[in-house]
Formats: structure tokens, C-alpha cells, sequence
């Protein structure tokens, strides 16, 4: 079996983390995630300390094995949510979308295994420094808020830049680009867009209908004016958006634009005016199935590809 020092780290079976998807991935996606063997980990997204706290409650009635909590740094609430986690001792914390060095030690006082996603060498270096305990190398073929590299350019430069055990994201959605992953030198994945399809995963049923219906051009990146890119699914909303962002409308108009469209998709399945957040693998993702499910495909998936010797190469 594909034991890997990701497994070890943080007490999983399977070197599969899920994806902290905003307005995605809640307690039930995330508990379903840890009971299978893998990583669940809750989206704290741009929702509040209380908000958290629940669904954190919520996750450990479901399971008493290790998770994790995604605080995405760009979030107003980002300083709330932080102290939830370290009150809360939360085993894992994966940030998103900038630089956690201010809560490193915080978190890492509270015994919290802290696993920034990064998207440069830089970022990677520093956050070792700061004492992370691994990283996640995540490339732009990811749904969300995307970085400039690709993971096949990203995962084996960050992993010559540090010491600790790199995971792999971005444009993983199966067993042989998990194996592709683990022969760039990452010791684990983690796969967003392939849960969200999950069972167990309460996103609106118009989210799950695009992605399985989806093409392998049928995404887009916008946002890069404001300087946060983001992939997503095209529709008439990202359309609209791209045009703004090529016009004269402002940034305050087109930030205004924005707001809100992550919530019309997952919440009420607004297929026009929604941003259906997507990784480049889409068109990969084509039926729904049990989150434990997943896990054993792409690892049983990896392990034919890297044969009887599966193993992880640095
Ligand atoms: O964070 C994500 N994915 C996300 S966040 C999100 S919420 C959102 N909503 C509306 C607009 C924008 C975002 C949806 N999806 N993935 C992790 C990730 N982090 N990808 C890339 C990065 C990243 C980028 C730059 C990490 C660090 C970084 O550092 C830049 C710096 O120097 O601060």
C-alpha cells in the first residue's frame, strides 16, 4: 500500500488530502474524507469564528480521525478563524492565498500541524523557516484562487527547495497523475475538483451536474486585474466578468461584481450568475461516488501505474 511520511505526519492511512473548496467543502464532505483514510478538511472560507466552530463540533460527532481546517488568508475573518483553530487544537491547518508567516507560531504552540499551500520556491522556503511541517505545491491547472506555475513546473522545484514533505495539487483527479505526482517527488496529493462530486459532499446538485458535464477547455482564469486569479468553469457570470475587467469600470465596481458569486454557485446552483470554482480536470470527473471511494481509486489508480515497487522518489 502507498504509505508515504505524509501518512506518518498527520495519522492518515492514505496520502490523500481533499481540497478546502470554498462554500464547499463543510464538515460532512470533510469527515466523509478522514473516516475513508484520507484528509478531510473544512473551508473556512470568508465565514466567521462561530460558523467554524460548529462545524468543526459537527465533524468530530462524525469521526474521531485527524482533519483539517483551510483558512484562506485573503478572508476578512482570517484573524477570527485563526484563534478558532488554535483554541480548538485542530490537528491539521492548511492556508490558501498568501502568506501565514504572522499565525505560524501561534498555531505551532497549539501543537497544530500547519501546511501552507504554495505557489513559488519563495513562499515555500520561508514558510519551512517558519516552521511548517510540510507544504502543498499547487499548481494553476487548480480550480480557485491560482497561482502562475504549473504543478508539473512547481512540485519538483519545491521539492529541491525544502526539507520537508511536499503535496502535490493541482490537475489531480486520478491515479496515474497521482503517480506523475509522486515521480516529481511529492509524497502526497491533494485533489479538489474530484470531491466535489463526492456523496458526501453538499455542494448544490447544478455544481456536481457542470463539473460532470464538463469539457477539458471549459475553464477559464479571471481576476488577474485585481491581482487574485481565479479558475472557474466559463458561464455567462465569468464571461461578464472578463469583459469588465477588460473595460473601464473600476476596481471598487469590479471587486463589487464579484461578491458573492462563489455563494449564488454552491448555495443556490445559480448556473448564469454563479462562479463555479473548477480545476483544469473537469472533464475527468465523471460520475458521483463515495468519498472513500475516490481515495481507494486514485490510490489503487497510482499504484498500477508505479507498479509493485510504489514508492515514494526523492
Ligand atoms: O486559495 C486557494 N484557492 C482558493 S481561495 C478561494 S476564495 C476566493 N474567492 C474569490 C476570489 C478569490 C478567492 C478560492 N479558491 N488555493 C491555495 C492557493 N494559494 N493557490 C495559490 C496560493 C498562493 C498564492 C500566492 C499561496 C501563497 C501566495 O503567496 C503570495 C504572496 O506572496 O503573498
Amino acid at each position: 500500500m502507498l504509505k508515504t511520511p505524509i501518512c506518518e505526519l498527520v495519522g492518515i492511512e492514505y496520502p490523500v488530502f481533499q481540497g478546502g473548496m470554498a462554500w464547499i467543502a463543510d464538515a460532512s464532505l470533510a469527515a466523509a474524507v478522514s473516516e475513508g483514510g484520507g484528509l478531510g478538511i473544512i473551508a473556512a472560507m470568508n465565514a466567521g469564528a462561530d460558523w467554524l466552530r460548529g462545524q468543526i463540533a459537527e465533524l468530530r460527532k462524525r469521526t474521531s480521525k485527524p482533519f483539517g481546517v483551510n483558512v484562506m488568508l485573503m478572508s476578512p475573518f482570517a484573524d477570527e478563524v485563526a484563534a478558532v483553530c488554535a483554541e480548538e487544537k485542530v490537528p491539521v491547518v492548511v492556508t490558501g492565498a498568501g502568506n501565514p508567516g504572522k499565525y505560524m507560531d501561534m498555531w505551532n504552540a497549539a501543537g497544530i500541524k500547519v501546511i501552507p499551500v504554495v505557489a513559488s520556491t519563495a513562499m515555500a522556503k520561508l514558510v519551512e523557516r517558519r516552521g511548517a511541517a510540510a507544504v502543498i505545491a499547487e499548481g494553476g491547472e487548480s480550480g480557485g484562487h491560482v497561482g502562475d506555475l504549473t504543478t508539473m513546473a512547481l512540485v519538483p522545484q519545491v521539492c529541491d527547495t525544502v526539507n520537508i514533505p511536499v503535496i502535490a495539487a493541482g490537475g489531480i483527479a486520478d491515479g496515474r497523475q497521482m503517480a506523475a505526482a509522486f515521480l516529481l517527488g511529492a509524497c502526497g496529493v491533494q485533489v479538489g475538483t474530484r470531491f466535489l462530486v463526492a456523496n458526501e459532499c453538499t455542494v448544490h446538485q447544478n455544481y456536481k451536474n457542470k463539473i460532470l458535464a464538463a469539457k477539458d477547455i471549459d475553464t477559464m482564469v479571471t481576476g488577474k486585474r485585481l491581482g487574485h486569479p481565479v479558475r472557474a468553469l466559463k458561464n455567462a457570470y465569468m464571461r461578464e466578468y472578463f469583459k469588465n475587467e477588460y473595460s473601464t469600470m473600476s476596481d471598487e465596481e469590479l471587486e463589487k461584481f464579484g461578491s458573492g458569486a462563489l455563494r449564488r454557485a454552491a448555495v443556490e446552483g445559480d448556473e448564469k450568475g454563479g462562479m463555479f470554482l473548477s480545476g483544469q480536470v473537469a472533464s475527468m470527473v465523471t460520475k458521483e461516488q463515495p468519498a472513500a471511494e475516490i481515495i481507494r481509486d486514485l490510490c489503487e489508480g497510482a499504484e498500477k501505474v508505479l507498479g509493485s515497487a510504489s514508492t515514494w522518489v526523492r
